[in-house]
C-alpha cells in the first residue's frame, strides 16, 4: 500500500467521512481538506496516525496546492451541497462549487497527480427526462447555480483530461442517504430531515403533494463505487449516473419511516418548492456496465440503520 495519501476534499462531511473510514480500513493513508462549513471533526477518526486533516477552503488555491502535493489521488467532494444556498448566494457558493474544482485541477496538473473522483449531481439534468429513467446522454438543463457549477466542473475536468492527462472519474449522484447526513438545515437531504423529525416527534413538512419521486441510494453502497474509481486501471470516459433506477415517492418514504418508528408525527403538506424536480430516476446501465455494483441496500434497511444511528 503506497504511503502517498489519498486526498478527500469535503472529507469531514456526510459522504466524505464514510469514505475516510473505508479507505483507512483498507490501509490507505488519507488526507482531508474541509472548511467544516457543514462537515464535523467528530465525523473523523482524528487520532488515526494515517489520517491528516487540513481545515481550510478549496477556494484557496495555495491551500489546495499544499493539500494535493504528494497525494496519490483525489476524491473531490467539497461543495456547498444545497441547491437553495446556491440560489440565495450564487457568488459565494460558486467559489466552493466551481473555483474549488478549478483549484483542484490546477494543483493536480502542477503536482502530476492524475486520478480524481468527482461528485457531480443529477441536478445537471434539471427537469429533463422527467417520468422516465434518465440516462447520461439526456440533455443537460441546470436550473440553479448549484447545478450549473456541477456541470461546469465536469467540463473543466474533461478539459484537464484532454489537455493535461488528468484521469477524472465523474459520478452523477442522484439522492444519497445514510448516517451522518446532517439534518440541521431545512435544505438538508429529505431522508435526514424526515427521520430526525419522526424520531423527535416534530411535525414533518412535505413541499408538494408527496408524490414527487427520487432515486435514493444508500451511502454504504456508494463507497464501493468510489473506491473502484480510485483503483481501476482506466477511468470510465464521461459521467456515470449513480442510482438504482427506482423511483420512491415521499409518501412511500413516509410510510416506511412510519412503520419503522411505530407511527409518524403530524405531516403538513405545503406548496411545492419553486423549481423543484417532480420525478427523478437514474438509468444506471452505464454504472452496471462499468462498475461492480454491491448488492443494493434496501430502502427499509438503509432507513433502519439511519434511525439506529440516532
Ligand atoms: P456534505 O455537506 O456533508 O459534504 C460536503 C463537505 O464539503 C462538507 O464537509 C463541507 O464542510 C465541505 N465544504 C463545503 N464547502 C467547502 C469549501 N469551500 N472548502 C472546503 N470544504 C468545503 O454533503 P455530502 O452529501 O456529503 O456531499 C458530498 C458531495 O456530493 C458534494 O459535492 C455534493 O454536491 C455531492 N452530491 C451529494 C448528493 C447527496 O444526495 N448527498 C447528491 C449529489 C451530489
Ligand atoms: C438535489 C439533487 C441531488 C443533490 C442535492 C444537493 C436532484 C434530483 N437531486 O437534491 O443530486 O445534488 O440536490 O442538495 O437534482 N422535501 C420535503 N420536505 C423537506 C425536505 C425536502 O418535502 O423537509 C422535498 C423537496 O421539496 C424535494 C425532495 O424532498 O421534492 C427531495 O429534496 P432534497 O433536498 O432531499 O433533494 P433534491 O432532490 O433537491
Amino acid at each position: 500500500m503506497s504511503d502517498a495519501p489519498i486526498l478527500i476534499t469535503g472529507g469531514a462531511g456526510f459522504i466524505g467521512s464514510h469514505l475516510v473510514d473505508a479507505l483507512l480500513g483498507q490501509g490507505h493513508a488519507v488526507r482531508v481538506l474541509d472548511n467544516l462549513s457543514m462537515g464535523k471533526r467528530a465525523n473523523l477518526p482524528l487520532d488515526n496516525p494515517r489520517l491528516g486533516f487540513i481545515e481550510g477552503d478549496v477556494a484557496d488555491a495555495r491551500l489546495v496546492d499544499q493539500a494535493v502535493a504528494g497525494c496519490a489521488a483525489v476524491v473531490h467532494l467539497a461543495a456547498v451541497a444545497s441547491v437553495q444556498a446556491s440560489v440565495d448566494d450564487p457568488v459565494s457558493t460558486h467559489q466552493s462549487n466551481f473555483v474549488g474544482t478549478l483549484n483542484v485541477c490546477e494543483a493536480m496538473r502542477l503536482h502530476g497527480v492524475k486520478r480524481v473522483v468527482y461528485a457531480s449531481s443529477a441536478a445537471v439534468y434539471g427537469n429533463n427526462g422527467e417520468g422516465q429513467a434518465i440516462d447520461e446522454d439526456t440533455p443537460k438543463a441546470p436550473l440553479t447555480p448549484y447545478a450549473a457549477d456541477k456541470l461546469a466542473s465536469e467540463h473543466y475536468l474533461d478539459f484537464y483530461r484532454r489537455q493535461h492527462g488528468l484521469e477524472p472519474a465523474i459520478f452523477r449522484f442522484f439522492n444519497i442517504f445514510g448516517p451522518r447526513q446532517d439534518p440541521s438545515s431545512p435544505y438538508s437531504g429529505v431522508i435526514s430531515i424526515f427521520t430526525q423529525r419522526a424520531q423527535q416527534g416534530l411535525p414533518i413538512r412535505v413541499f408538494g403533494d408527496g408524490e414527487q419521486t427520487r432515486d435514493f441510494f444508500y451511502v454504504g453502497d456508494l463507497l464501493a463505487l468510489l473506491i473502484q474509481a480510485l483503483e481501476m486501471p482506466q477511468v470510465v470516459a464521461g459521467a456515470v449516473n449513480v442510482g438504482w433506477n427506482q423511483a420512491v415517492s415521499l409518501n412511500q418514504l413516509l410510510a416506511e419511516i412510519g412503520s419503522l418508528c411505530g407511527g409518524l408525527p403530524a405531516v403538513d403538506y405545503r406548496a411545492a418548492r419553486p423549481g423543484d424536480i417532480r420525478h427523478s430516476r437514474a438509468d444506471n446501465r452505464r454504472l452496471q456496465d462499468c462498475y461492480r455494483l454491491p448488492p443494493a441496500t434496501a430502502m427499509r434497511e438503509g432507513l433502519r440503520r439511519l434511525l439506529n444511528q440516532g
